[in-house]
């Protein structure tokens, strides 16, 4: 499983005061603990900076790549911001997100294109929110397409089935489920990843259900999640499902797991 730290999230008024005030020993610290934690992205999302998305993460990402050995998930839906984020990046960022949305596509295909990232497609067109799991496979379907005429390579497409709070729908778990399944069978060498901790908005216990979710969303083939590691519970149970699963060859990270959250 790809973790991706998310905790670098501007929607968290503790990062929106810490990049508004270019707090650098915050910004970095809550970076560096996630790598340690196992992350292999961090996840920068400036969107609540408004009018200074560009600046500030013209300032965020030379300062985090100084300090970490992983790249970054650079997550704005602004052009110009993502733009000036993968023209600073060192190596091959992972942009946060492309989605089936006409202007979408036209603003960040000439980005893809230039700086060769990896990239997340949420499932998602002008016509809203998908309302069944094949809507979400036939908009993975176009854009898998799409990427591929552009000489994107598979393993560079995460393809995100909208991960939306059971809150306010109560089958969106299930639908999210479903989705997953369809597009992990259909289109199988592209990876799959969620924003697991959308399921739990608004809830009480919300890392009792994020836990959960994950252990499902595993047993269905999702192949990266953008969650926070920091969460030793989440961490614990994604261990050890890989483990239960065979997907950790000599029980590697589920040991080291063990070994670090010991100490
Ligand atoms: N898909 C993709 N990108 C995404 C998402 C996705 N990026 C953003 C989001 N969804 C994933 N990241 C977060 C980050 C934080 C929270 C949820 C998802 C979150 N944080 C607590 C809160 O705001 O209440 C913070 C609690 C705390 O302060 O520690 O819920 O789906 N491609």
């Amino acid at each position: 499983m790809i973790i991706v730290g998310e905790r670098l999230n501007s929607s968290r008024r503790s990062v929106l005061e810490a990049l508004n005030c270019k707090d650098k020993k915050y910004v970095i610290d809550q970076a560096k603990k996630q790598e340690n934690a196992g992350a292999s992205y961090i996840d920068l999302n400036t969107a609540a900076l408004l009018d200074k998305e560009m600046q500030t993460l013209k300032w965020a990402i030379p300062l985090l790549q100084k300090e970490l050995r992983i790249p970054l998930s650079i997550d704005t839906p602004n052009p110009e911001a993502m733009e000036a984020g993968l023209k600073i990046h060192k190596g091959q960022a992972l942009l946060n997100s492309l989605s089936g949305e006409v202007n979408r596509i036209k603003t960040f295909l000439p980005l893809i294109k230039e700086f060769n990232p990896r990239i997340i497609v949420l499932c998602l067109d002008d016509e809203g929110l998908p309302e069944t799991s094949d809507k979400e496979l036939s908009i993975a379907r176009k854009m898998v397409n799409l990427l591929e005429k552009e000489g994107v390579e598979h393993k560079d497409i995460f393809i995100d089935p909208l991960v939306r709070p059971i809150g306010v729908d109560q089958r969106a778990g299930g639908l999210f489920l479903e989705a997953l399944e369809k597009i992990k069978k259909n289109l199988p060498s592209v990876n799959t990843i969620a924003g697991v901790s959308n399921v739990s908005f608004g809830l009480p216990r919300r890392k009792s259900l994020n836990r959960a979710f994950l252990v499902l969303s595993l047993q269905r083939g999702l192949d990266a999640a953008i969650l926070d590691p920091l969460d030793s519970d989440i961490l614990a149970a994604l261990r050890s499902a890989e483990a239960l699963l065979g997907k950790d060859p000599f029980l590697r990270d589920y040991l080291t797991f063990i070994r670090s959250s010991k100490r």
